[in-house]
């Protein structure tokens, strides 16, 4: 950075920012929303390098998990989801039982995966005893496999149903055998922009309250943040710093997630997708302003593997796992990943071919395996 400081002229307002972020120091809001109106493409790139390589060196982590999407049965109704069905479409849509997800598990017996992430819609009749069964039967087949499952929406409703704090709910759960809380559902926290998007579904307090209590009882989480349809720079900034906020309290998140909005069969498909040169300074602003968050994750089904690899360059540390086609709900929306499978081999290749020492990782960024230096691209 120092270097490309010396070489190109940076108007005085970025200067002081990068000069900030070099010594160490958080960036303010204002800071933040000055690199969002100001900062090129370049300049913010090498920025979010030198923050990426100071907090990771340089490598970059995947792990090896599998989806189960038990629905996309939704009684839920947001704009932007190109996924879920409401129960009276139900011929549309799919409902497992605990039995076929049982077996989607033993499908992987004997594979080296470390992780099962569930996700889904927000079912009616799949409800906490339904889902604390689920958890139970995990761990008891397999109890080296790490379970992160339920967005704070799914979480939410669960609790509400069943009539029980948010406290109990979760206790409940991870005592089922739930580890982990994924970072889906946050979309923007900006109060009037959710109303717009997905007004009907859990509000940003609830979301936060939902991973605060996971991280008092020991659980880590995940944060995303639905970008790039009708929010604001300014939105974005916020989302961001309640993030942070929440994070120097608890310390519980493992990973920022962005999430590129895709505009394919839902009720946004008027609102065009924004660009390669947005998403790569999205993902290198979040690098520079959430300074305690260890990492920041690309989601490479979402932009697809060329992106996913040119976002190592811009704070991106983390490319997610090995998954199979079982993740639906980005597909659904216009992802350029169809059918989005990579195998460990490929995805090693992948990450070397960017330059970078991919390493496996838990859930918990424990390292597996460390695949070694990547090759000198000349
Ligand atoms: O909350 C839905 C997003 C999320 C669209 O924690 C869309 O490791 C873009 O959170 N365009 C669910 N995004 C998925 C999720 C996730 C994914 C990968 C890893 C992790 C993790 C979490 O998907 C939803 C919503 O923000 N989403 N529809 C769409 N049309
Ligand atoms: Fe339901 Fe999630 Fe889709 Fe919203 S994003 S409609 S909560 S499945």
């Amino acid at each position: 950075m120092a270097a490309y400081l010396e070489q190109h002229p940076v108007a005085s307002p970025l200067k002081s920012i990068a000069e900030k972020v070099l010594r160490g120091e958080r960036i303010s809001n204002e800071e933040g929303l000055c690199l969002y109106d100001s900062g090129e493409l370049g300049f913010l790139g090498a920025l979010a390098n030198h923050v990426r390589e100071q907090k990771n060196g340089n490598t970059t982590f995947f792990n090896r998990n599998f989806h189960i999407e038990p629905t996309n049965i939704c009684v839920f109704s947001c704009n932007f989801c190109s996924y879920s069905r409401l129960l009276k479409h139900k011929e549309e849509g799919w409902e497992l039982s605990i039995e076929q997800m049982m077996d989607i598990v033993r499908g992987y017996d004997g594979q080296p995966v470390t992780e099962v992430h569930i996700v889904g819609g927000v079912h009616p009749r799949m409800d906490l005893d339904f889902f604390c069964e689920l958890l139970s039967r995990i761990r008891a087949h397999r109890p080296d496999l790490h379970i992160k499952g339920f967005t704070a929406v799914e979480l939410d409703y669960m609790f509400r149903k069943a009539k029980i704090s948010v406290e109990e709910g979760l206790r409940k759960m991870q005592a089922a055998g739930l580890q982990s809380l994924p970072g889906g559902g946050a979309e923007i926290f900006d109060e009037s922009v959710r109303a717009e998007i997905c007004g009907d579904k859990c509000s940003s307090d609830e979301w936060l309250l939902i991973h605060r209590t996971a991280h008092r009882l020991g659980m880590h989480s995940n944060a995303t943040m639905l970008y790039g349809h009708i929010e604001s720079f300014a939105n974005r900034i916020d989302h961001m710093d309640r993030l942070r906020r929440l994070q120097d309290e608890t310390g519980g998140f493992n990973t920022f997630i962005p999430l590129k909005f895709r505009n394919k069969d839902n009720d946004m498909a008027h609102v065009p997708e924004v660009n390669v040169t947005e998403d790569l300074r999205n993902y290198a602003i979040a690098r520079i302003f959430l300074d305690n968050f260890n990492h920041v994750k690309a989601y490479w089904p979402m932009i697809g593997r060329q992106t996913a690899q040119l976002s190592q360059s811009f704070g991106v540390d983390d490319l997610d796992g090995t998954i199979d086609d079982t993740t639906k709900i980005y597909s659904m929306a216009g992802a350029e990943e169809q059918s989005p499978a990579l195998t460990t081999e490929q995805l090693v290749q992948l990450i070397r071919q960017s330059g970078r020492t991919p390493v496996e990782r838990d859930t918990l960024y424990k390292v597996v395996k460390s695949f070694g230096e990547a090759p000198v691209i000349v």
